[in-house]
């Protein structure tokens, strides 16, 4: 059973370093509609990573919007968040799904189809399939893009909700959808933007179109 809406996944972009900036774009996407959030810092040390992710959580529970935690599951016990979101080198899934109980979001990384069958055995809530178009935004650890044959492949072995993420704007959105895709993440195409609320209410006015935004 799905513990939140995954339709448009705003995933924070710990290039903006300054702390007014960083909570205005947050408040302008949430302002904007969207349905979950997660906190990506690679850059803090542990101690301004929980702090940040301390306010992010009170600014996400004003909106009533459930906020997942990148890759540390002891920051996100410690603040209470809904989940966290893990890739293939962080603790394996079966071991973070102990540590948070049953109640949390686990968010897995999958690039291929060996991890998408790996998944469909473990007790996550959803797949981040990444990257399904080519980003700037990570240059680590990325492997090549999967394009929409990809996403394809994917979604005809996985018995899990598809999250996509990489590359994604108002042009490519659709055909994700349309090809399998439970919802989208998002960084620069909302955190670059002019005008964060407003690239935000065009993602949802795309989702809504095509009908799987509740
Ligand atoms: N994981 C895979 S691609 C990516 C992450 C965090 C970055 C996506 O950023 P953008 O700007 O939406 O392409
Ligand atoms: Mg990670």
């Amino acid at each position: 059973m799905n513990k939140a809406d995954y339709s448009l996944m705003y995933v924070t972009d710990e290039r903006i370093t300054e702390d007014a900036l960083f909570f205005d774009t947050l408040q302008s996407s949430l302002k904007g509609g969207v349905t979950i959030v997660q906190l990506r810092e690679k850059l803090l040390d542990t101690r301004d990573f929980y702090n940040r992710a301390l306010k992010t959580k009170e600014i996400c529970d004003y909106y009533n919007v459930p906020l997942i935690i990148n890759d540390r599951i002891d920051i996100a016990l410690s603040i209470n968040a809904h989940g966290v979101h893990i890739g293939q080198q962080d603790l394996p899934p079966a071991i973070t799904r102990k540590i948070l109980g049953s109640d949390k979001i686990i968010g897995w990384s999958v690039s291929n189809e060996e991890q998408a069958l790996k998944a469909n055995s473990l007790e996550i809530d959803y797949i981040g399939l990444s990257p399904v178009f080519s980003t700037a935004t990570k240059t680590e650890n990325l492997e090549k893009p999967l394009g929409i044959s990809g996403l394809s492949r994917i979604k005809s072995i996985s018995n899990k909700p598809i999250i996509c993420i990489g590359g994604i704007d108002h042009s490519n959105t659709e055909v994700l959808i349309e090809n399998g895709a439970e919802g989208i993440a998002v960084v620069s195409a909302i955190s670059t933007s002019e005008q964060p609320q407003k690239a935000t209410e065009k993602f949802k006015k795309i989702l809504c179109r095509i009908g799987t935004n509740k």
